[in-house]
């Protein structure tokens, strides 16, 4: 498909400042941190590496904000027509801000265009739908029955520090601010450092939709100073994170220093697991999509491929076909399908566990190169190995690499997907309703998706099993983590 691409030169960026309180701040104490645009590896910004200072005066716009009888005595339907203002601003200015997720990103415009920013719209009108129907209930006590009444009413937690990842800047904002502007709570919203813009562009959109100043700031900087600054403010009351599994352990340490409600969506090694009856015209161009796309950087991508041991070369010639027809280049480019991998580091190292996984013994199916061009782009790869051990197995590699095993025995496959560290994701190609289901109960994933593959939506729950993490987002189910109970017990009784 052709579409109308920008020069890097053209697309408009927002200021790299912080914006708090409705307004842009410069925090003048801080190191500034270089931006690059991965298809090219030159330098597109400089941004505050915000200093805990930075941090506080969010916190307390924020706060202050939270107070405010503007937003904390809004009616359900005023906040409904809020959000909904803000998604129309975000559909208006579709082509713009897509534009800038595929400069700072590196991603496809096609997808930023077609995916992330229509997603995050409708992210937004989903729960654009939730205040009115958030309702506390009416309790008969245990004990004391009629004699009380007793009901709950629900709270929003505060303020909600929400940390961000690079690999889809705006999409991973829009889950986590939608539904804690739905829920009441006020936001300091940490992007990361390799991709900023699109936070920064909707914070202004939120800005121009009504939402009062204060409610959703932004502040720029590193996991290391600003990110942690967030996570040990006293003045926060609740952190959203999705990023990688060691930092949000180190995050759990952070936070059980003041009990602050934590929710963590990480890594993962999610298996793509093809029955013997699978359509395979459906099921390879599925696999090839469900690891190859966003060049693998997903946290739920498929990227452990169990295929029956007859078709396995099949199988694999298939995705290797579906993966080479991928055009690589920047996300600026048209008809580009593959974009480069975030940063020089991640591709270093995305490179560096593939060998680690070839020195241990997998073969290398096609692919494993890094393309010898500017940028930080990696070819579509897959690796085979029966070894559960081997490296490129175990770990999360986020990068556009497939790791694939051949398979015999069916009564083994539930317990070869669930050797893993990770629970997150899992796809099953079958056209066998009955043993879908089987699997999907024996599977240890916090999303199961059956002939089909990257599908989520805003109103089914998303999280991990194990060390993919810890909470829902998503659905009705992530107001457990942005409003509070509380339980009101009247004596009635004579
Ligand atoms: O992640 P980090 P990195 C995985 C993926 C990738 C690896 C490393 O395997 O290869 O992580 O990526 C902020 N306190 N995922 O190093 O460091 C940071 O500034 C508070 C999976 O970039 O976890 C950024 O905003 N915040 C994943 C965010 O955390 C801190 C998406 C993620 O960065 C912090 C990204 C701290 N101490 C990477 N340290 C997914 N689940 O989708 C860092 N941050």
């Amino acid at each position: 498909m052709n579409m109308p691409v920008p020069t890097p030169a053209e697309v408009r960026l927002p200021p790299a400042l912080n914006f708090i309180d409705g307004q842009w701040v410069d925090d003048s104490a801080a190191a500034r941190i270089e931006v690059r645009d991965p298809a090219t590896a030159q330098v597109i910004g400089e941004i505050p590496c915000s200093t805990p200072a930075a941090v506080d005066q969010a916190v307390q716009a924020a706060r202050r904000a939270f107070d405010n009888p503007t937003w904390r005595d809004l009616s359900p339907l005023a906040r409904e027509r809020l959000i909904h203002r803000f998604a129309d601003r975000l559909e208006a200015d579709a082509e713009n801000i897509a534009r800038i997720e595929s400069l700072d990103n590196g991603k496809p415009l096609m997808f930023s265009s077609m995916l992330d920013v229509p997603y995050s719209v409708s992210w937004l009108r989903y729960f654009a739908g939730w205040p009115s129907k958030l309702h506390g209930k009416s309790i008969t006590p245990a004990i004391q029955g009629s004699q009380h009444l007793a009901y709950t009413l629900r709270e929003p937690v505060g303020v909600v520090g929400l940390i961000v990842p690079w690999n889809f800047p705006l999409v991973l904002a829009v889950w986590k601010l939608a539904p804690a502007l739905a829920a009441g709570c006020t936001i300091v919203l940490k992007p990361a450092e390799q991709t900023p813009f699109s936070a920064l562009r909707l914070a202004q959109l939120a800005d121009e939709a009504g939402i009062p100043k204060g409610v959703f700031n932004v502040v720029l900087g590193d996991g290391a100073t600003t990110g942690q600054a967030i996570v040990d403010h006293p003045g926060i009351q609740k952190i959203s994170f999705t990023g990688s599994t060691p930092v949000g352990k180190r995050i759990l340490g952070s936070v059980a220093r003041d009990l602050k409600r934590v929710t963590l969506e990480l890594g993962g090694k999610s298996p793509t697991v093809i029955l013997p009856d699978a359509d395979l015209a459906t099921a390879i161009p599925g696999a090839a999509q469900a690891v190859f796309v966003n060049s693998g950087q997903i946290c739920f991508a498929g990227t452990r491929l169990f295929a029956p041991r007859k078709v396995f070369d099949q199988v694999l010639d298939g995705i290797a076909g579906v993966g080479a027809s991928f055009k690589i280049g920047p996300g600026l480019e048209s008809d580009t399908m593959l974009g480069p991998v975030i940063s020089e580091r991640q591709a270093e190292s995305v490179m560096s566990k593939m060998q680690a996984g070839i020195k241990a013994g997998a073969g290398v199916h096609s692919g494993g190169k890094r393309l010898s061009r500017d940028g930080y782009f990696i070819e579509p790869t897959i690796l085979v190995t029966e070894d559960a051990q081997n490296p490129a197995y175990r770990e999360e590699l986020f990068g556009p690499v497939l790791t694939a095993t051949p398979y015999d025995d069916l009564d083994q496959l539930a317990a070869m997907a669930n050797d893993s560290d990770y629970g997150l994701g899992a796809h099953i190609y079958t056209r066998d309703l009955s043993a879908a289901h089987q699997l999907a109960r024996k599977i240890q994933a916090g999303t199961i998706w059956v002939n089909t593959q990257l599908a989520p939506d805003p109103a089914i729950p998303f999280g991990g099993f194990k060390q993919s993490g810890w909470g829902r987002e998503n659905g009705e189910d992530v107001f457990a983590h942005y409003l509070e109970n509380k339980s009101v017990i009247v004596n009635i009784g004579n």
